[in-house]
């Protein structure tokens, strides 16, 4: 790994959390994909030698129970998902370089010869522990085979994962009271002797990693609480027979953990798209083995997998670690959470067969929140962003400057683009830059958008219309500077919009390249001098289908709600059931239905402020120390986000501040005031422009 700028001289690799072969796809899914997929083109119009792998992930508990309930093997059950998984991406424009899946043969021998290494380096050790056994069922309980209780922070907590409560990785024998999910009964409790990796060796590596680290800042932050406390080793084995027989003679009655195996597969599904195009073209030792370039796009439900369990896992067998790790927030429905079970959800085949371009949906998810943020759904969104941003933003500049240039002089007019231009897009071209390396998705799509907005704004300023006649020099000018634009946003807007982008590029791309690969010089290179009628790229969606949508989602909720009253037991458990999509149920409060005068409102004092300085407060488990510059005058305020900022990246973050709430007296220290954050996240609100410290929020 590099921390040079991209495009770097190493090759890339990117990925995303690889889906369990568990259950169809839905919105929650597509967002990773999609964003992990606009990541990867963007790298790739920057010119970065990059490949997209991914694969289903076969093996774990949640498998073997579904699959169980099915009465089918794990296997026919998992590959029947996987089958669907790989015709359902590339509907959607998820352009994987390879998708193949965990229980393949080359990510079998790949993640063997990884656990014989980590032996080998002495970082694999025996332990006896107790683990969850049914004694009706005659068999053990790893992980989603028991629930209890939650021994931090006391949810709920299923298996391996407190994913109600706190989000702890749960070892085995850790879950409190623990029910067999198989009978219902109470689980016992027996001796086993497991395998387990010693993390807890790997603390000041994995310090300077995090360290080191690019992605989002939730994936960069979230994981010094764990990595400066106290490490503990890993149990990598687990008493079932669906898996991966852990490597050699002592312990062929034991699988590896789905978590072990599973993150191997992107090395594995690298290496199968390495031997087919030839190392001349993508080395995969390159990437994982001499320091290329590998960007994880994950939910932040895996962080910790991805931050401390994987990168030490590389690291003490000698591959390549991860240079980001961009970890994106939730989908809700109509501002509730996601549910499987409730039927609360867009699937992906459904969005499909109502007739919608993938196009519009990839453009939704991949620009409607930044990365870290949870991103709500509802149709009337949709259509709201459809027809605002795609239809009267970017398919309006597209289609009347080329109509016009069409129209007039059968293509693109004789003439040199103008300074302005040319000094626009190049701007463009620099913010596309920026964004990928800031791993910022929205910023990709922003970059094309703003161009469009641009161009509207320009055809409207210089109404060649009016000049056809009267000046024709300067119309062909014009018109030849509008169809230079409509190619840059083709080429700019290919990573969200790869489809659309492709046939705007037949029309007047003037190249017999494809938009999916030329870079971004393109986006200035001479359009075809003829091309034909160019068609509107994009549709309005009209509101008869917002409300026939609508309608249609909320009668599914009922009959799903209706069925499930039957069955409660079945529908809570599938409902947390992890299908690695971030389907976690995070219901939102609903809005209060009192209101305040706007006299009311005015009497708080918010203002902009500037963190000067950060420092925890010792003892207080979460509260920090801040001087905050609120221009007028600088104050002290204690907030509780400790564990949630890393806090010495704060001094230099703008805030907002609420500056004339009563002083209080946090763990002996008086605050002064009080800065606004979203969610349980701590999100610090800031400002998007250049508003200045003591500015009033109003
Ligand atoms: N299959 C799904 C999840 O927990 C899990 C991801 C594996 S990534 C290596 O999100
Ligand atoms: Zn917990």
């Amino acid at each position: 790994m590099s921390h040079d700028e991209f495009p770097t001289d190493r090759p890339a690799v990117v990925t995303c959390g690889l889906p369990y072969a568990n259950g169809d796809l839905h919105v929650g899914h597509l967002r990773g994909y999609v964003g992990a997929d606009v990541l990867n083109r963007a790298l790739r119009k920057l010119g970065q030698n990059t490949a997209y792998v991914c694969g289903s992930d076969m093996h774990g508990t949640p498998i073997a129970v579904n699959a169980a309930e099915e009465g089918v093997s794990p296997e026919e059950f998992a590959m029947g998902w996987h089958e669907t998984y790989e015709e359902t991406f590339p509907r959607f424009n998820v352009d994987f370089d390879n998708y193949g899946h965990t229980h393949d043969e080359t990510n079998v021998g790949t993640t063997k010869e990884i656990v014989r290494t980590l032996e080998r380096e002495g970082y694999v050790y025996e332990k006896e522990i107790m683990v969850g056994y049914d004694p009706e069922a005659d068999q053990y309980l790893p992980d989603r085979f028991v629930e209890g209780t939650c021994p931090y922070c006391g949810a709920k907590a299923r298996g391996d994962e407190c994913d109600e409560g706190c989000g702890r990785h749960l070892e085995p024998g850790e879950v409190e009271d623990p029910i067999s999910v198989v009978t219902g009964n109470p689980a016992e409790y027996r001796e086993r002797v497991h395998k387990f990796f010693r993390v807890s060796e790997l603390q000041e590596y994995l310090q300077g990693f995090i360290d080191r680290l690019e992605g989002t800042s939730n994936a960069r932050n979230q994981p010094r609480e764990w990595i400066e406390g106290e490490l503990r080793d890993w149990c990598i084995t687990r008493d079932m027979d669906w898996g991966i027989d852990y490597p050699g003679e002592d312990a062929d009655d034991l699988v590896l953990y789905v978590w072990v195996d599973a993150p191997i597969e992107y090395i594995s599904s690298t290496k199968q798209y390495s031997e087919r195009v030839g190392p001349d073209t993508y080395d995969w030792e390159e990437v994982w083995r001499e320091d290329g370039e590998v960007v994880h796009v994950i939910g932040r439900d895996i962080i910790q997998h991805h931050t401390v369990f994987w990168p030490a896992m590389l690291h003490a067998a000698g591959y390549t670690e991860p240079r980001a790790v961009a970890a994106t927030g939730f989908i809700t429905i109509n501002g509730k959470g996601l549910s499987t079970s409730r039927n609360r959800a867009v699937w992906a085949d459904e969005y499909l067969d109502e007739g919608f371009h993938p196009d519009l949906l990839r453009f939704y998810l991949a620009t409607n929140g930044g990365l870290q943020q949870d991103v709500d759904f509802s149709w009337e969104k949709f259509a709201e962003r459809v027809n605002s941003e795609l239809v009267g933003t970017v398919g309006n500049f597209l289609y009347r400057s080329t109509l016009f240039a069409e129209r007039n002089y059968g293509g693109t007019p004789d003439a040199d683009v103008s300074a302005e231009v040319e000094e626009r897009i190049e701007e463009a071209i620099a913010e596309f830059g920026e964004a990928v390396n800031d791993y910022s998705i929205r910023g990709v799509g922003d970059s094309a958008v703003r161009l469009a907005r641009f161009g509207n704004e320009y055809i409207q300023r210089e109404e060649p219309w009016n000049l056809t006649d009267d000046d024709p020099e300067h119309a062909e000018q014009v018109i030849r500077d509008c169809v230079q634009l409509a190619k840059a946003i083709a080429v700019l807007f290919e990573p969200i919009a790869p489809g659309k982008a492709a046939e705007l590029w037949a029309v007047f791309g003037g190249d017999s390249r494809e938009v999916r690969d030329v870079t971004l010089d393109a986006a200035l290179e001479p359009p075809a001098a003829e091309f034909d009628e160019p068609t509107e790229p994009f549709e309005k969606v009209v509101d008869e289908r917002v409300e026939e949508l609508n309608g249609k989602l909320a009668e599914r909720i009922e009959a799903s709600a209706s069925d499930t009253e039957d069955d409660t037991t079945e529908s809570e458990s599938d409902e947390a059931t992890d299908d690695g999509s971030g389907d976690v149920t995070t219901d939102l409060d609903p809005v209060t239905d009192e209101r305040i005068s706007f006299d009311d409102f005015q009497e708080l004092d918010i203002r902009v402020g500037r963190i000067e300085s950060a420092e925890p407060i010792e003892g207080a488990d979460e509260l920090v120390r801040l001087t905050v510059d609120i221009g007028v005058e600088t104050r002290q305020i204690v907030a509780g986000i400790k564990q949630l900022h890393d806090v010495e990246s704060l001094p230099g973050t703008k805030i907002v501040v609420v500056a004339n709430l009563e002083k209080a007296e946090l763990f002996g220290v008086e605050s002064n005031g009080m800065l606004l954050a979203a969610g349980e996240q701590a999100d610090l609100l800031t400002t998007l422009g250049d508003a200045e410290p003591g500015e009033r929020v109003e």
